[in-house]
């Protein structure tokens, strides 16, 4: 075969080619050469190489056939020639009509019954349909008898590359951590092409980046993304976008193409340490408030997001270790300073503290970037509040005889205004703790006195409360309770108990105890009661009887 010739048949025909090698029948189907623009009913565009085929295979009678092809989108001013029948059944006869059905088959497909030439009548779609099964037959044209068995054969449309590329799943979206080496995979696009993927290069594909570089790439054969720069930095730029281009035609001039974006979001790494808004805090507050509440805030603000931006606080140095505590603030992420135990102006008058905020979630990899904490100073000024007085004691106890003198005095309480300007106390007693108005108090000096004569045999315990008052301002008030204790003195006479009747027997004998007497006592020595029983001065000379103390008691 002539080289030209067989460079020519590489293309398109070689399949034909094939068939005609391995079959040999008597009749045979001759597909147009397409590279021929507009053929016309008139053409006469037979392969050569089928006249020598023909002459080959004349020994065999049968169908030669095969497929056929014709290009799809082909629109020239005339039906296009697919392709001539023809038997050589008998060479010479001229009653051979031709007769084609099956799909498409007098609509799209024509034949010329004398000639066996098929037209196309229609533009083709591969994309469409891409094959059409038709049946051809040789009858006499005056009978009608079949010449032949009638034979199927396919045409098949062929591809031209009509379909740009196309993204479907487009546009994308995807992310990848700030701070990734170079060549970190990010994602990966597809893009389909309608083409004929097994003829020609028409859905070979071949993607490149428009858009984007020099911060991403992508890979041209597989369209995975990477990164293509190190060290992007989150904090600077979040967000890229990405346009993929995709070409058939394996990518040269003339292929088809289409786009999609993709847009590549940089997520956050730990790659900054939190820091102070101010190296010096300033925060003053009343000595007076309560345990618990908060002094000041400071906040370390990190430029990283999330975990990576959350901090924990501590107090790292300073006089008022145990007197402040920090605590984050799971909201704002500040620190919270507060009261841990309660401040005294007149004691200590400012504090100063050294906080730290230090990152919670640390990245091994970005250690040596430094160390992800900061430090501050806090001073805190503690101002005077108007406190009231305070007692010298938080309870009074005092003691009284139940005989004390009215007016004697029986104790004292005293107070003082812890304030810096100290006002001068008045003292009262709080007179629903005595309601029967058994005391009186200095107001100036608090010395309490009796008002009301006593008796610890009605009343044991007076407990009253005593009232402080700053003159200066009189809603500075403090209480004291005050405990006062009766003590006995003997005020009451011993009386013999009840049941005093005693009998004894005539015979009697001396010695025996006909009778114990008892005595009792309102009143309460410490060392508890000692009575002495004497018989009356009328039995003392009796000799019959005597009373003596009973063990001792
Ligand atoms: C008064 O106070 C004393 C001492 O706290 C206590 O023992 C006593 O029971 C109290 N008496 C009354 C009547 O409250
Ligand atoms: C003073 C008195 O009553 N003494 C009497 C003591 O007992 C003797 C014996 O029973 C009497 O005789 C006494 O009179």
């Amino acid at each position: 075969m002539p080289e030209r010739l067989t460079e020519m048949l590489l293309d398109t025909w070689t399949p034909l080619v094939i068939l005609w090698i391995t079959v040999f029948p008597s009749m045979y189907m001759a597909p147009m050469n397409h590279s021929q623009v507009a053929p016309s009913r008139s053409s006469r565009g037979l392969n050569e190489l089928s006249e020598e085929q023909r002459v080959l295979n004349r020994s065999k009678r049968g169908w030669v056939w095969n497929q056929m092809f014709v290009l799809e989108e082909f629109s020239g001013p005339e039906p296009i020639l697919v392709g001539r029948l023809h038997t050589d059944l008998d060479p010479g006869l001229s009653n051979i009509k031709y007769i084609l059905s099956g799909d498409g088959a007098g609509t799209i497909f024509v034949i010329n019954d004398k000639t066996g030439d098929i037209h196309a009548m229609k533009r083709l779609d591969r994309e469409e349909k891409a094959e059409y099964t038709l049946t051809a037959q040789a009858v006499d044209s005056e009978t009608n008898k079949p010449l032949e068995p009638p034979s199927e054969f396919i045409i098949k449309v062929q591809d031209i590359n009509d379909n740009p590329p196309e993204f479907v799943d487009g546009p994308y979206h995807a992310t990848v951590p700030e701070m990734s080496l170079v060549g970190t995979y990010v994602t990966k696009v597809t893009a389909t092409d309608a083409d004929d993927p097994v003829y020609g290069n028409s859905a070979k594909l071949v993607y490149s980046i428009l858009e984007g570089q020099p911060y991403f790439s992508v890979e041209p054969h597989t369209a995975i993304i990477k990164t293509a720069l190190s060290n992007m930095d989150r904090e600077a730029k979040e967000e890229y976008t990405v346009v993929i281009q995709a070409k058939d035609m394996g990518g040269h001039m003339g292929g088809l193409s289409g786009t999609t974006t993709v847009t590549i979001t940089l997520t956050d790494v730990n790659d900054n340490p939190p820091k102070f808004t101010q190296s010096l805090y300033h925060f003053s507050v009343l000595e007076d408030i309560a345990i618990g509440e908060p002094v000041g805030r400071v906040k370390a603000n990190d430029l990283d997001i999330g975990e990576n931006a959350k901090s924990s606080y501590d107090i790292i140095e300073g006089d008022g270790m145990d007197i402040f505590e920090i605590t984050s603030d799971s909201q704002t992420q500040e620190g919270i300073i507060r009261l841990r135990k309660p401040l005294d102006f007149e004691n200590k008058r400012s504090y100063t503290l050294k906080v730290e905020a230090s990152n919670i979630r640390i990245d091994p990899r970005f250690i040596s970037m430094g160390p992800f904490k900061d430090t501050a100073t806090i001073k805190i000024v503690v101002e005077d509040a108007d406190e009231p007085p305070i007692f010298s004691s938080p309870t009074y106890l005092l003691e009284v005889h139940e005989n004390a003198a009215i007016n004697s005095v029986i104790g004292q309480v005293t107070a003082h205004d812890p304030d810096v300007s100290s006002s001068s106390i008045r003292f009262s007693i709080d007179r629903n703790t005595d309601l029967e108005r058994q005391f009186n108090i200095n107001t100036q000096d608090g010395r309490i006195t009796l008002a009301t004569p006593l008796d610890r045999e009605t009343s044991m315990w007076h407990n009253i409360t005593i009232v402080a008052t700053e003159d200066r301002n009189p809603s500075q008030i403090s209480r004291v309770p005050v405990a006062i204790k009766v003590l006995d003195v003997n005020d009451n006479a011993p009386e013999l108990a009840s049941g005093n009747e005693a009998y004894l027997c005539e015979n009697g004998k001396t010695g025996k105890i006909i009778h114990t007497m008892r005595a009792i006592d309102k009143d309460d020595p410490k060392n508890g009661h000692y009575f002495i029983y004497n018989l009356p001065p009328e039995m003392m000379n009796n000799p019959n009887f005597t009373i003596e103390k009973n063990q001792g008691k």
